[in-house]
C-alpha cells in the first residue's frame, strides 16, 4: 500500500515544493487535480524525475454528460489528453465523476425516455468511445461513485462496476471511504464484490476530517482490499483538524499501522 495526498491539499506554492513537502511528512504519491494540470507535459516529467514522489492519478472529466453537446466534445478531447498524460507519467489511471449534483440535467423526455434513462444511456456511449483509447494507453478511466448529495448516476461501487462491466476493457472503479460510509449497507461486502474493478482507493473519516478524527472503522474495508489482491494507493481526502503538518503525518502513520494489521 502505498498513500498519496490530494493536489489541492499539499502544501507549497509550486508542484516541486509540494513533492517535497509530501516527501517529507511520509506521502508516497499525489493526486494531479488542481494548477498542475495546466502545466506542459515535459514539464511535468521534468518535475517527477526529481521527486520519489508519484503522480498517483489524474483528474478527469466531470462534464461527460453536460446537457451541451460542445461541453461533452470538449469534455472527451481532456479526456483523452489526460489519459496520455496518465500514461506519460505512470499514473494508476484517470479519476472520473460520472456527473454532479443530485439530479439529472438532460431534458425528461418520458413517454419515451426519462432523464435518468438517458443519462445512463448516454454514459454508456461516452465510455464506449473513450474505452479503446484507455486500452490504447494502458491506463484505465476509473469512475467514483459519490453519496447521493454529491452524484445520483453512481452512488454504490456496484453501480460504477456495471458500467464498466458493460463497457469492458479500459474501465474500472474507484472506492471512497466517506462516500461508502454513507451508501454501501456493508462496506467490506461491497469491495469483496467489486474486487479486480478497484484501481484507487480514497480515505476520509466518517465525518471528512482525517483519517483518526471520525467513527469509521476502516479495518474491515482494509482487509477486503487486502483479500481482493489490492496494492495500489489509499489517497487522504478530507478537511484537517490540528495543526496541520503534525495531523497529516499523523494520520498517515495511522492509516499504515491499519493496513499492516488488517
Ligand atoms: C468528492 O466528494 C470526492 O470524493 C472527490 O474525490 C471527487 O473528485
Ligand atoms: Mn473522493
Amino acid at each position: 500500500m502505498r498513500l498519496a495526498l490530494r493536489e489541492e491539499m499539499s502544501r507549497g506554492s509550486t508542484l516541486a515544493e509540494q513533492l517535497s513537502w509530501l516527501d517529507g511528512i511520509g506521502f508516497d504519491g499525489i493526486e494531479l487535480s488542481a494548477a498542475s494540470l495546466d502545466l506542459p507535459p515535459r514539464e511535468l516529467e521534468e518535475i517527477f524525475a526529481d521527486s520519489p514522489v508519484r503522480p498517483a492519478n489524474i483528474a478527469g472529466s466531470g462534464a461527460l454528460l453536460d446537457p451541451d453537446p460542445a461541453e461533452r466534445a470538449a469534455a472527451k478531447d481532456l479526456m483523452r489528453r489526460r489519459l496520455e498524460l496518465a500514461a506519460t507519467l505512470g499514473a494508476v489511471g484517470l479519476l472520473t465523476v460520472p456527473q454532479f449534483g443530485s439530479a439529472p440535467r438532460l431534458p425528461d423526455l418520458s413517454p419515451y425516455k426519462t432523464a435518468a434513462e438517458l443519462e445512463h444511456e448516454l454514459f454508456v456511449e461516452q465510455l464506449e468511445e473513450l474505452a479503446p483509447a484507455a486500452s490504447d494507453a494502458g491506463v484505465p478511466i476509473f469512475l467514483e461513485p459519490l453519496n447521493r448529495y454529491e452524484q445520483h448516476l453512481v452512488n454504490r461501487l456496484e453501480q460504477g462496476v456495471a458500467f464498466a462491466e458493460q463497457v469492458g476493457d479500459g474501465v474500472g472503479i474507484m472506492a471512497d471511504f466517506f462516500h461508502m460510509n454513507i451508501e454501501e449497507a456493508d462496506i467490506a461486502a461491497s469491495i469483496r464484490a467489486a474486487g479486480q474493478y478497484i484501481v484507487h482507493v480514497h480515505v476520509a473519516d466518517s465525518n471528512r476530517l482525517q483519517p483518526g478524527k471520525g467513527h469509521l472503522d476502516f479495518r474491515p474495508g482494509f482487509t477486503a482490499l487486502k483479500e481482493a489482491g489490492y496494492d495500489g494507493y489509499l489517497g487522504i481526502e478530507c478537511r484537517v483538524s490540528g495543526p496541520y503538518d503534525e495531523a497529516l503525518a499523523e494520520s498517515a502513520a495511522l492509516l499504515r499501522e491499519l493496513w499492516d494489521a488488517a
